[in-house]
């Protein structure tokens, strides 16, 4: 027996003697600017490593002393689509099968709060969540469900006012006041403006609205979480674990100083605001990666000025990654759940998501729901990871890698606040750009094949047989809803609801009172959502984002790729034929803001040499068509994420016919369903891309696509 602990110079002349020729070095790792070593010893281990204390600050091994020993986390799947009523029976089917807290998936014609009549909306409603117009919706989705007893959870950023207010109204109606209300409201608007692309107003009323909301719950909610600042959406957009935890919680120090500055004590707030992490495939990265938020989190409120323990704790959910699954071989995606999951758990969480192994394909159906809520059960009661807590604690490497990622992210914290803060940062667009670039490069090296993905680069099933989806059908959902609608417009008393209507936007003008507090009243007298929306709109405006495209990444990634080459010769030969580039306009249409795709095939196109002009977000098809004739585009590739599909393209290609430009080349890329090809191709699209299509491959269908509508 040896009496002193192992080396890394011990081990890695045992190493270099089995590696022969390969130097040791080839065995090194890069995670986005954290290098990672094959084999990791006690010298590793920070000092502070042994005496961390689960429950106790800095909380680096979980937030209570107890864990799942004494409490699972809560299972909680989000979910909603079409009207309330089948949201609502889709629920209680949940929550009667074991799932514990309920968390709402509202449509994008509300994230934008637009009523489900709005002609902008028309093919978003009830699609990639449910369709909430009015306190009626509201009262229906939580039916039989009472909201004393299973928490809620609610995404909702730019339509925050409306949806709080009708959350609270519905509750009140059901006999439970505010007070006994349990749950979470998003409400993190800065990484809207950064990934997720939901927002209404600029970003200052925007943060304005964050903070009258933690105001209105801390005073009268206390069980309510007032935020749950998110870099799940970051992590979907495909930012390095360092850059997802730095602008996250640099968020959350931005949210903490907007309620102070209201004249909030932070230990009135503080234990309320809440955290939302992804959790993609790199196992152990990802569990350092929760710990770590906690260790720096507890240094940010002892910055701050907090004293409460409560203040200093971060709680979080999580969600296994949405960019992680493959439409290819989707079966595969349960695997791909099964190993996040276990990261988020042994990294400590309190609520978690499972995906459905069809996300990549369209909504959840009952059966994939299924395994995705017994992948946690499974997790809960048979693996008996419960039992102990944080039992990857004092792992060399886990303690080494947690340590590590912190430091880096201490760095671009401190970075951000040199910039002014996220406010800032974010007006000047850079963590957005930062995240772009670190989301082109990883593309870049799957589509190398440096990154393995089973079933999409490797091990490719050709005959794939088809996977049932949910289909849901927007006519009839817009249908029912615009009549709910218009039976609430006509029953209620018009005068009261205007009234309160002008009290808000006075309030919105005058830049006092509490937002929150005055939408109460607006839901009360039945507002529609999009009326208290528009309200706010009248005097805040609507924000629209500036698209930029970065270049250079995929040209640098395949400095020496003779198939890159090939395809930027043939575009270099179409320049000389025709004296200009082909051009391609990049449309992401209706309410869909999921712009991670877009972004990548814009700056893969432009370093090939296609003209890209990236439209803007949320346009309507009339809008594309326009566009298109007037930069005179000879493709227009779609990028859709939200199911918007069905409705949107053929309008399109209806109004490039009534433009005269039917010739132009329609692309789609995006979720869509195996079931909708024919459909879309009848329709007259040409090429459609599923998730993980290689960007190389997809430039050589268009440029063919191209040349060969030109020569006819
Ligand atoms: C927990 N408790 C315990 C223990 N563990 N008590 C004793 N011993 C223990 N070991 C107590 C807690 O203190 C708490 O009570 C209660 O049990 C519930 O536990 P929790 O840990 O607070 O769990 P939960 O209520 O589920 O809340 C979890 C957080 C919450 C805090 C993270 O914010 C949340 O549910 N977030 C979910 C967010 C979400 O669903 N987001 C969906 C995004 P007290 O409260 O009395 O202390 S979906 C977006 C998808 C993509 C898109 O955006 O498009």
């Amino acid at each position: 027996m040896r009496d002193r602990p192992a080396t890394f110079a011990e081990w890695a002349e045992l190493a270099e003697r089995e590696l022969k020729e390969t130097p040791l070095a080839s065995l090194m790792r890069d995670y986005g600017g954290v290098s990672v070593k094959p084999a990791y010893f006690f010298e590793d281990l920070p000092a502070d490593a042994n005496a961390a204390l689960p429950g106790a600050e800095p909380f680096t091994r979980g937030v209570r002393a107890t864990m799942y020993a004494n409490r699972p986390w809560t299972i909680r799947q989000y979910a909603g689509f079409a009207t309330a009523r089948e949201s609502n029976a889709f629920y209680r089917q949940a929550l009667a099968n074991g799932q514990k807290g309920l968390s709402v998936a509202f449509d994008l014609a509300t994230h934008r709060g637009y009523d489900s009549d709005h002609p902008r909306v028309a093919g978003d409603v009830g699609k990639a969540g449910v369709a909430i117009d009015t306190v009626k919706d509201m009262k229906a989705l939580f039916e039989g469900i009472p909201l004393d007893e299973v928490s809620v959870s609610m995404t909702m950023n730019g339509a925050v006012i409306p949806v709080m207010a009708m959350f609270i109204v519905a509750a009140e109606e059901q006999g439970v006041r505010q007070d006994q209300l349990e749950g979470t409201i998003q409400n993190d608007i800065l990484k809207e403006f950064m990934v997720r692309n939901t927002f209404i107003y600029p970003p200052e009323p925007s943060m304005r609205i964050v903070g009258d909301v933690i105001a209105h719950t801390a005073r009268h909610s206390p069980k309510f979480n007032s935020i749950s600042i998110s870099g799940y959406h970051m992590h979907e957009a495909g930012a390095t674990a360092v850059q997802e935890l730095a602008y996250t919680l640099a968020d959350g120090r931005e949210y903490v100083r907007a309620a102070q500055a209201r004249g909030l004590d932070v230990d009135a707030f503080a234990g309320r605001l809440s955290f939302f992490f992804g959790i993609g495939m790199n196992f152990f990265l990802e569990v350092a990666k929760l710990r770590a938020a906690r260790l720096l989190w507890a240094e940010i409120m002892d910055d701050l000025g907090a004293r409460d323990p409560r203040s200093k704790m971060l709680r979080t959910h999580c969600q296994t990654s949405g960019v992680s699954l493959t439409s290819q071989d989707p079966h595969n995606n349960i695997v791909r759940t099964t190993i996040e999951a276990l990261a988020a758990v042994l990294g400590g969480t309190q609520s978690l998501h499972t995906n459905s192994f069809d996300e990549a394909l369209a909504l959840p159906t009952d059966f994939s729901a299924r395994i995705a809520r017994n992948t946690q059960l499974v997790l809960q009661h048979e693996a008996r990871v419960t039992d102990v807590v944080d039992p990857l604690g004092g792992s060399y490497y886990i303690e080494a890698l947690t340590a590590d990622l912190a430091q880096k992210a201490r760095v671009l914290i401190a970075e951000i606040e040199a910039q002014g803060g996220m406010t800032r940062a974010v007006q000047a667009g850079v963590p957005k750009l930062e995240i772009e670039k670190a989301a082109a490069l990883r593309q870049a090296r799957i589509d190398r094949g440096e990154e393995v993905i089973v079933g999409v680069n490797r091990y490719r099933v050709e005959d794939e047989p088809e996977v049932p989806v949910r289909q849901i059908d927007t006519a009839r959902v817009r249908e029912e809803q615009v009549r709910a609608l218009a039976e609430v417009r006509r029953t209620r008393d018009e005068a009261r609801c205007q009234s309160m209507l002008a009290a808000l936007r006075e309030f919105a003008a005058k830049d006092e009172g509490n937002l929150l507090e005055a939408a109460i009243e607006a839901a009360r007298a039945r507002a529609t959502l999009g009326e208290i929306s528009q309200a706010l709109e009248d005097v805040f405006g609507r924000y629209s984002a500036t698209n930029r495209v970065i270049s250079g990444i995929y040209g640098e990634s395949y400095a020496d790729d003779p198939e890159y080459a090939a395809i930027a010769q043939r575009i270099e030969a179409f320049h000389g034929r025709l004296g200009r580039a082909p051009a391609i306009l990049i449309a992401k249409m209706g309410q869909d803001g999921h712009d991670r795709g877009a972004k990548i095939i814009a700056t893969a196109f432009a370093d090939l040499g296609f003209a890209v002009h990236l439209g803007a977000l949320f346009e309507t098809p009339p809008e594309v068509a326009a566009e298109a004739e007037e930069l005179g585009v000879d493709a227009i590739g779609v990028s859709t994420l939200a199911a918007g599909h069905r409705t949107l393209v053929p309008e399109l290609i209806a109004a490039l016919g009534d433009r005269g430009i039917g010739e132009v080349t329609v692309i789609v890329g995006g979720v869509v369903p195996e079931q909708d090809h024919q459909f879309l191709r009848d329709c007259g699209v040409a090429q459609i891309f599923g998730p993980g299509t290689n960007v190389l491959e997809a430039a050589f269908a268009v440029i063919n696509e191209i040349e060969g509508r030109l020569s006819n």
